[in-house]
């Protein structure tokens, strides 16, 4: 018997969630509830929610808006940088539009020198983060996440108290375990979804405003897609990919694409679209909220740390977990964190787990599909 698939269509819900996000935006600020922007996975969450606050990942991943951006920074500069800046110039990006305040971390140099900018016009609130996941780091990181509260509190007259944050924590916890039982589907062989499809989840999420609604609605889409998977298995066995390195999202799902376009498929993103920010939850029982939450999100393996061991920790988890044939390390053109930390990421791919690896540079343009799509094409073949 063959199912009536219904998945598609679920899948394009998730990747219409951005789009409705726009409307629902503009209802939270009819509501006159808060709205922050934010940037990176590094940016608490816990601390938003506790004040009931929405919060919404901002505009970065097209390249729309560069040429203005160009007129006031370098062209040579990471594309994430100069999309997210001409969105906020430009008032393109609707979140930019409604969001009360923007908060930004020192992470990379781009970004922490761009945000000078940004302030000209948008109330930007930046982060100290250290570069260095020491203990004095994180002692660095708890004040500032402190620092972070008082500034909330100041900016909308309000009072977040440790239980506010306690409850938020918790609420938080039960979306990354959502998260995480959700894309652990990809574990299965054969796959029971494109990672096309998983990405669109992935991302979706991230515009729902609702949180405590997240788990629910996943744990639903997870038990439609299992069941389905057990009357039919609709992809063959293909080579297993997991992907690596900077955010991706919008245009640079061309990598994802031609991954699937030739013949492998995407089981894993261990990058900050992924699970670099979910693996690791926030710990229930430490009585310092603030050191809980300076712990949890000090150790998210980005390569702006020195050194940067938890990215190959959560790389060498994943590689086994999810059967990955090979790995593509996206870098974001500029992006010289990333770009420098390519020769570990490979040394221990190939020579510690034995597998393939390939570093894609790449933009936000589309002029890059047609060579995208001949690498791969060698890649897979060589899997
Ligand atoms: S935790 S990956 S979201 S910093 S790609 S702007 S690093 S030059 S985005 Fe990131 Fe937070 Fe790290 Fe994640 Fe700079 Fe590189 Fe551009 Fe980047």
């Amino acid at each position: 018997m063959k199912l009536q698939t219904e998945l598609p269509a679920i899948f394009e819900e998730f990747a219409e969630a951005r789009r409705n996000g726009f409307l629902a935006a503009k209802e939270i600020k009819d509501k006159n509830i808060p709205l922050i922007g934010v940037f990176c996975t590094y940016f608490p969450q816990e601390v938003a929610l506790a004040m009931g606050a929405a919060t919404v990942s901002l505009c970065a991943s097209s390249d729309e808006t560069i040429p203005e951006a160009e007129k006031d920074l370098p062209r040579n500069l990471c594309p994430l940088i100069k999309s997210s800046y001409g969105f906020g110039k430009t008032d393109k990006c609707p979140y930019f539009y409604f969001s009360d305040l923007i908060v930004g971390e020192t992470t990379c140099d781009g970004k922490k020198k761009m945000y000078e900018y940004l302030q000209e016009f948008k109330p930007v609130h930046v982060m100290e983060l250290p570069n260095v996941q020491s203990e004095d780091g994180l002692i660095l990181w708890k004040n500032e996440i402190i620092r972070l509260k008082e500034t909330l509190e100041k900016q909308f007259n309000v009072e977040i108290s440790e239980d506010d944050i306690r409850k938020a924590i918790i609420v938080k916890n039960q979306e990354r375990k959502a998260m995480k039982d959700f894309y652990e589907l990809s574990k299965l062989d054969p796959v029971p979804m494109l990672g096309q499809d998983l990405f669109k989840v992935l991302i979706g999420t991230t515009f729902e405003f609702n949180r405590r609604s997240i788990p629910e609605k996943l744990e639903a889409l997870r038990e439609k897609v299992l069941a389905e998977y057990k009357v039919e298995k609709k992809y063959s066995k293909k080579p297993r990919i997991l992907i690596t390195g900077c955010p991706i999202g919008g245009a640079t799902e061309k990598v994802i694409k031609a991954i699937e376009d030739n013949g492998a498929v995407v089981v894993a993103f261990e990058n900050c679209s992924g699970a670099k920010a979910i693996e690791d939850m926030v710990d229930e029982t430490n009585p310092d909220v603030y050191a809980a939450l300076a712990e949890k999100y000090l150790s998210i393996g980005c390569s702006c740390m020195t050194p940067n061991p938890n990215r190959i920790t959560t790389l060498n988890r994943m590689i086994d977990d999810y059967q990955v044939d090979g790995v593509v390390d996206v870098i974001l053109t500029a992006c010289h964190t990333y770009n420098v930390e390519t020769l570990s990421i490979k040394r221990f791919v190939n020579d510690k787990k034995e597998k393939s690896y390939m570093s894609v540079e790449t933009d936000f343009s589309t002029a890059d599909i047609g060579q995208l799509n001949t690498r791969m094409a060698a890649f897979v073949e060589m899997l």
